[in-house]
């Protein structure tokens, strides 16, 4: 911690807290049907997504997945917009086509969240192959979780950016439960960061620990963006809610919820900085209460924007 100074760790945790609420405040507007489709929450992931776009320029580049809200608001999309796409409006950088699952927004180097499970994968190493290709310094990371390891897709990608000596690094959010399917159950071992060693990359594993994730994700971009190659980073965290918002979880035993909910990643950051007097209870608060006021008018903002109109239903349409 000593190498940050007390406005960019009071920014970590704005960031890492608007995800955190904003994902509260979509549960409630879904749950009143004022959202379409799905929407599947990181909550108890935020650390991963902030301490990682966090060694971002907005030209580098990413891909992620379905869980994607936090992901999109740490590249840095803006709540306003964020909430215009999710409620289908025309403002939204989708021009509300997207919703949650397929997020874009290509002036942030938002490549797109991702419905088909490892889906982001390749794209990423697209992203990054064009990089390497017109030598413009830029990198791309790319979001999955532990179930998208077991697909095809995610061992070509690995390999080719191995042998292509892409700059991307691969971050993958193991929160342990693929749907309804517990990783012990998928996979055959304990650390996803093992399976970069198949294709010659450095792989790490690491706890869902702010601290330690931006120190391996800098040292990692840094590699990428040096020439020195693709890397895969592990997240090792626990899913907190259902898989999507409604899911019930009668899979799942009440005990391993209550495990998911007493390891904190916002909870462990903020007490750091309360031990190092870097901010007091009330900073603390005042920064929820401004984050809240922020959203809600995000919110609003998103209710009163126009419907996109059916006429326009295909255009930019390419087939
Ligand atoms: C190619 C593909 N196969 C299956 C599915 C159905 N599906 C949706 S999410 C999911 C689990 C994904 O688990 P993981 O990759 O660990 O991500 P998490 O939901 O835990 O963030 C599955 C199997 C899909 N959408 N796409």
């Amino acid at each position: 911690m000593a190498t940050f100074n007390r406005d960019q760790l009071v920014e970590f945790y704005t960031r890492m807290i608007r995800i955190r609420m904003v994902e509260e405040k979509l549960m409630e507007v879904f749950s009143n049907g004022e959202i379409p489709g799905f929407i599947h929450v990181c909550i108890g992931q935020e650390a991963t997504p902030v301490a990682v776009c966090s060694h971002l320029d907005a030209t580098d580049y990413m891909a992620n997945t379905h869980r994607g809200h936090g992901h999109a608001l740490a590249k840095g999309i803006r709540a306003t917009d964020f909430m215009a796409e999710l409620f289908g409006r025309k403002n939204g950088p989708c021009r509300g086509r997207s919703g949650s699952m397929h997020l874009a927004d290509p002036d942030l180097g938002i490549l797109g969240a991702n419905g088909i499970v490892g889906g982001g994968i390749p794209i990423a190493c697209g992203a990054a192959l064009s990089a390497k290709y017109f030598k413009n310094n830029r990198v791309a990371v790319c979001f999955f979780g532990e179930g998208a390891t077991g697909e095809g897709t995610f061992h070509e990608s690995l390999n080719l950016a191995a042998v292509l000596n892409l700059p991307v690094v691969f971050i993958c959010e193991n929160n342990q439960w693929a749907e309804f399917t517990p990783q012990t159950v998928h996979m055959g071992i304990r650390d996803v960061a093992e399976r970069a060693a198949a294709y010659g990359i450095p792989g790490v594993a690491i706890p869902n620990d702010f601290f330690r994730i931006h120190e391996e994700a800098g040292k990692s971009i840094a590699t990428a963006r040096t020439g020195g190659g693709p890397s895969l980073i592990e997240v090792q965290s626990l899913r907190w809610h259902g898989h999507f918002v409604g899911d019930a979880q009668k899979y799942r035993n009440p005990e391993n919820i209550e495990t998911a909910m007493s390891a904190d990643c916002i909870a462990d950051f903020l007490q750091r900085l309360y031990a190092d007097n870097h901010i007091t209870h009330e900073e603390a608060e005042g920064i929820r209460k401004q984050v809240q006021e922020e959203i809600l008018s995000a919110v609003e903002y998103a209710r009163n924007s126009p419907l996109p109109d059916p006429s326009e239903l295909l255009e930019e349409l390419w087939v």
